[in-house]
């Protein structure tokens, strides 16, 4: 039997399961907010075309706007000034959006302290416990956040001194970016970056490396405590958008039953 073929049977009998990690993409999709003097990005806004209705009798259809870093996106290296000569989101080899996932869980502390920053000790000690990051994989940093994505404000957690949302730390961020064999990092929050990442140095710091590095942003991901830390793939289906820096995604993983 091919691969494909016991693939076919293990979906068929439910041993694989599909699990969407995509948030539902509308006009209360939440967006980043970023402080003055920096520009913001436009939300989600659907406009009809015909309903069943004189400007099309038997068709439904809408066209839509938005920026391309709204709800679930990939960010594609060309997105930061470190991956300016680097793939736009067109360019990207499908090879590279399919990919093995590790999920990290860090609910817990992100619950005790919303400015919560992924460590590389954090990481180190998971592949302590389940084995090296994967040659062309994803890491994926579970941080409770998805369970506020239906609310803008929860979402943000902004006070008069911008974001409070967990992220990377800037040591951990260069890390993975530089040396492991990850092609890219998801997470369940606005940005790839902490909420504070605008007061880092450099700023951003997850931006500037993964990005800078050739490398992927996914986030805003839903439905990551149905994933095993290790043994799921991921499969990341941005828009080809020529010249474009993101795109909103569909992501899927195949999971273990
Ligand atoms: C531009 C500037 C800062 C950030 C972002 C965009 C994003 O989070 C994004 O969606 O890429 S933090
Ligand atoms: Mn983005």
């Amino acid at each position: 039997m091919t691969t494909l073929a016991s693939l076919i049977d293990a979906l068929a009998s439910g041993s694989v399961r599909v699990v969407d990690l995509t948030q539902p993409l509308s006009e209360t999709t939440p967006i980043i907010q970023l402080p003055p003097p920096l520009a913001n990005t436009p939300g989600w806004t659907m406009h009809e075309i015909s309903h069943y209705d004189e400007p099309g009798p038997a068709w439904y259809w809408n066209w839509f706007e938005g920026g391309e870093h709204v709800g679930t996106h990939l960010d594609a290296p060309i997105h930061w000034v470190t991956g300016k000569d680097k793939e736009d989101v067109s360019e990207i080899p499908p090879e590279r959006l399919v990919g093995p996932a590790v999920v990290i869980d860090k609910v817990a502390e992100a619950r005790d302290n919303p400015d919560y920053l992924l460590t590389t000790d954090d990481v180190k000690a998971f592949e302590r416990e389940h084995g090296p990051l994967p040659e062309g994989g994803w890491l994926l940093y579970r941080t409770g956040w998805d369970s506020r994505a239906h609310d803008q404000q929860a979402f943000l957690n902004a006070d008069s001194g911008g974001a409070h949302t967990p992220g990377i730390a800037i040591d951990c961020a260069r890390w993975l970016a530089e040396e492991t064999p990850l092609v890219g990092l998801g997470v369940e929050t606005v940005g790839t970056d902490a909420g504070q990442a605008f007061s880092f140095d450099p700023a951003f710091p997850c931006h500037a490396f993964v990005l800078g590095a050739g490398k992927y942003g996914l986030t805003q991901l839903a439905n990551l405590a149905e994933l095993p830390p290790t043994g799921s793939i991921l499969i990341v289906a941005p828009l080809k958008i020529v010249k474009g820096s993101g795109s909103p995604a569909r992501v899927y993983a195949l999971a273990p039953a």
